[in-house]
């Protein structure tokens, strides 16, 4: 299946872990995209170490919420508002999606396209018709770009995330700059206004407001930083499960959360979105090393 996009050497469709993945090469980078969730699973800039952390007790394929890489939270983020025993953080990241497309661009880099439509599944859990589309830039940087198109004929309100897993030397040295000044919804104590960087030293789940622009990860013991960009985003989350939360979670290494942070890209609590029919919506994030 989908041999028509393989170059060898450079880009095939491979299966591996019970799943089929894209394995995109070229002289700027590799990377990995599950095509269930159009997940991103692996990324590594040439000559660095892996930009993402995956979790090895991950599971993958159709109906597997996949721990760790860069998840698509579709169309809602975090619990459903109106109906909470909807699957958290949306539907779409555990559905199949298709891939349209893969490109080789004069820039040394690599777009993928990949898209999925609403179908009978959808539809019983979200009632609208849509088409969305990842487009993932595989170059000196990660680049992805989520559009939603809204085919129906009423408008719908999405929130939506890119929920990204990155990987870090040892959380005690690490400190994330890009929220100094900002509020912040706390899921786990008080909610607050940040002052100065953010240092993980316990369970951290924060949804900070009025974030437009991105964010970045000192990571003073892997010695490298990440530069994190983003358009039509004015919310951001940083998560870290710390302790007791990583032992709480079958997937999730009991000290996973010593080398783990993410910072989330997303339109969520008041950021969330109209799309009128027929209109398009497009949020957009990426991850450059420095
Ligand atoms: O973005 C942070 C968060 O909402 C946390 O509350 C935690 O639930 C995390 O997402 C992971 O959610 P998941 O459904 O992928 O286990």
């Amino acid at each position: 299946m989908y041999e028509q996009f393989t170059i060898p050497g450079r880009v095939a469709v491979v299966e591996h872990d019970g799943a089929q993945f894209l394995s995109v090469k070229n002289q700027l980078a590799e990377a990995e995209i599950c095509l269930a969730g159009a997940h991103v699973t692996k990324f590594r800039p040439a000559g660095q170490e892996e930009l993402l952390w995956m979790s090895p007790l991950s599971g993958y394929g159709v109906g597997k919420k996949i721990r760790g890489g860069v998840p698509v939270c579709w169309p809602w983020f975090s619990k459903n508002t109106e109906n909470p025993d909807l699957p958290m953080h949306g539907f779409i990241r555990t559905m199949l999606w298709q891939l349209d497309s893969v490109k080789e661009l004069p820039d040394g880099s690599t777009d993928a396209v990949l898209s999925i439509r609403d179908s009978e599944e959808s539809r019983a859990l979200w009632n609208h018709k849509f088409q969305l589309l990842l487009t993932v830039n595989i170059g000196s940087a990660l680049t992805l770009k989520l559009k939603t198109v809204n085919t129906d004929d009423q408008p719908f309100t999405i929130g939506q995330a890119l929920h990204t897993y990155f990987r870090v030397g040892d959380i005690a040295a690490v400190s994330i700059d890009g929220f100094d000044g900002k509020s912040c919804l706390n899921k786990v104590g008080d909610d607050f206004t940040q002052r100065g960087p953010i240092v993980i030293d316990k369970e951290v789940d924060e949804v900070f407001h009025d974030v437009p622009d991105g964010a970045v990860i000192h990571d003073a013991s892997l010695k490298r930083d990440i530069v994190i960009t983003k358009g039509n985003s004015r919310t951001s989350v940083v998560w870290n499960p710390w302790i007791a939360k990583s032992k709480s979670m079958a997937d999730f290494p009991d000290d996973g959360y010593l080398t783990m942070v993410c910072v989330e890209t997303t339109n969520a609590l008041e950021d969330v979105r109209v799309v009128q029919p027929g209109e398009t919506l497009e949020m957009t994030t990426a991850y450059a090393l420095r």
